[in-house]
């Protein structure tokens, strides 16, 4: 043991030179300056997963939901589906079945009256032409009487606008064997004529050599050839009126 104490001794003694001699002893010097940092080190491992923390505060119970938000801006039309099924026929309206009742009403006038026609025109009483009917009173009188007398039977002078017409007209003129007045006047023009309402005509049947008034005739009969003359108005002629 004494050796042992012994050995350490010396061996502190060779590795602290100055241990124990004062000219050893001098002033410190002064440190030097810290090194630079070195580089990071690398990324350690992962640790281990931690423990759930505990839960989180309760809502207040009475805590209300926030107000709605605002409507979004309308989407774009979407596709056009399938047409429905067809539906029951419905009941027919109240004007529906008023039209097939005033159609039916209607129809049976125009029989009706066709059927007069036929019986009138069969007793040589009317005289047929397209929509036009003319019809005499078998009495003569002058041209003012004879506008007033087809106009208070609601009707007008007869006044031939075409071929058929004029036949028509002519068949009664022959039949009483009367001239008779037509619905032509002269117009401020002597010479020229016109209809009643002052518009131009689409159809005369003048005879040979007529109109020759000049301004003198100014009203116009049909003889029983079917042609007309430009005669005075104060005659006695035939009264003929169409409807
Ligand atoms: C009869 O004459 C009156 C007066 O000029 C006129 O208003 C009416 O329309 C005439 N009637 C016919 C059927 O031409
Ligand atoms: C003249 O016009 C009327 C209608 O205003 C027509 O009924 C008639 O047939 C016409 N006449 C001719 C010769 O075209
Ligand atoms: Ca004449």
């Amino acid at each position: 043991m004494k050796q042992m104490l012994y050995v350490a001794v010396i061996v502190a003694a060779l590795s602290s030179p100055c241990l124990g001699e004062d000219k050893c002893s001098g002033v410190p010097g002064i440190p030097g300056t810290p090194g630079a940092n070195g580089m990071p080190g690398r990324d350690g491992r992962d640790g281990m997963k931690g423990d759930p923390g505990p839960p989180g505060p309760m809502c207040p119970p009475n805590t209300l939901p926030g107000a709605p938000g605002r409507d979004g801006l309308p989407g774009p039309q979407g596709p056009k589906g399938e047409p429905g099924q067809k539906g029951e026929k419905g009941e027919p309206g109240h004007l529906g079945s008023l039209d097939h009742k005033l159609h039916e009403i209607l129809g049976n006038l125009k029989q009706r009256i066709l059927g007069l026609e036929g019986v009138l025109a069969l007793k040589g009483i009317i005289h047929k032409a397209g929509n036009k009917i003319f019809v005499t009173n078998g009495k003569l009188n002058d041209f003012e009487t004879t506008l007033q007398t087809c106009n208070h039977s609601g009707g007008s002078i007869a006044t031939p606008k075409n071929d058929m017409e004029n036949n028509a007209v002519l068949d009664i003129v022959k039949e009483i064997n009367q001239y008779a007045y037509l619905g032509i006047k002269e117009s401020t023009a002597p010479g020229e004529f016109e209809y009643l309402d002052g518009t131009a005509m689409n159809y005369t049947n003048w005879r040979r050599y007529e109109p020759n008034g000049k301004g003198k005739e100014k009203c116009v009969e049909m003889h029983t050839d079917g042609g007309w003359n430009d005669k005075k108005c104060n005659q006695y002629r035939l009264v003929v009126c169409e409807f």
